[in-house]
């Protein structure tokens, strides 16, 4: 049988003014994205693991493997096409009166879906970045590839505009999303192993803060003991379902 959403989550929603979400690769894996960890197939890349590559000793190492495996994964991505978790969160933003997005994807399929002012907590793979004077590109599929990309402001070395192990993570944004984090009433947890920190620490401070904290995830995580509510499910399964006005439809 379909899950349903129970009854004291749908009036919670219902009612909700301040709400809050975080994606993770889970709510991408319905759109042919490769999750990171639990055999999503990213996991390893030419006998690297994924922590290793994306990593900022990599980057140091050998910044033309880093462009090889980001290239890999946007050539993937650039195939692929939003699903219904991506519309549906894409709906949400109208629904409340304050609505924040936080994912810690870099696909822009939420964009792509519509979603607007989404906080990319991890960057985005269709953005280079200069190593020197910090200067932004956008990439294309078409592009010739020069690898790695000289900077069109002072022609040194770019990589992409991606937040790897060992890096840090916007502040203004991780910022932002800490405090729309402690401002809201009901916080989502979507499509995450919630082991990656700092981003796994916002649903912690959702809660502390007294917000009713939902998980979507097919399997249990590190944060399935701290939910108010899990919901055992693919995400684009389960948020379309908070359309559904049908009273009597329970868990
Ligand atoms: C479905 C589904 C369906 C499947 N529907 N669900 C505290 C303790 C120990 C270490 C640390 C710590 N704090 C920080 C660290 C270090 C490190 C860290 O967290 N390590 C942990 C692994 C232990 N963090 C960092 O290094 C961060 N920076 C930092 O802390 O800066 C300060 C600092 C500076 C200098 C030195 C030290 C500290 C940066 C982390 C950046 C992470 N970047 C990556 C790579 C981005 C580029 C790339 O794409 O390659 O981001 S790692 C990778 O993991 C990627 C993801 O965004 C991130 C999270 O993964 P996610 O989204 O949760 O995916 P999965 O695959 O893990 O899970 C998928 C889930 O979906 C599963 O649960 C499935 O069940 C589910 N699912 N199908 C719904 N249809
Ligand atoms: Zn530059």
């Amino acid at each position: 049988m379909q899950a349903q959403i129970p009854a004291e989550l749908r009036r919670r929603f219902r009612a909700a003014r301040r709400v809050c979400v975080l994606t993770g690769a889970g709510v991408s894996a319905e759109s042919g994205v490769p999750t990171f960890r639990g055999g999503g197939g990213a996991a390893v890349w030419k006998g690297m693991p994924f922590d290793v590559i994306s990593s900022a000793a990599m980057i140091e190492r050998d910044l033309k493997s880093v462009w090889e495996w980001f290239d890999y994964r946007r050539d993937l991505i650039g195939s692929v096409h939003p699903n219904p978790a991506h519309e549906a969160l894409a709906r949400w933003q109208n629904l409340f009166g304050d609505f924040t997005l936080v994912t810690q994807n870099i696909d822009g399929l939420h964009q792509a879906a519509g979603s607007r002012e989404v906080i990319e907590l991890h960057g985005n793979i269709w953005r280079a970045k200069c190593m020197a004077c910090g200067a932004t590109e956008m990439l294309s599929l078409e592009q010739t590839r020069l690898r790695p990309p000289a900077c069109v402001e002072c022609g040194s070395e770019m990589r992409p505009d991606v937040v790897l192990f060992g890096e840090m993570l916007p502040m203004q944004d991780f910022t932002k999303a800490a405090n729309k984090a402690v401002e809201c009433e009901l916080f989502f947890v979507v499509g995450t192993s919630a082991l990656v920190y700092p981003a796994a620490s916002l649903p912690e401070i959702a809660k502390g803060a007294g917000a009713y904290v939902v998980e979507v995830n097919p399997e249990p995580t590190a944060l399935s003991a701290v939910c108010d509510e899990t919901l055992s499910g693919k995400a684009g399964e389960v948020l379309p379902l908070f359309d559904v006005r049908d009273e009597d439809t329970l868990f």
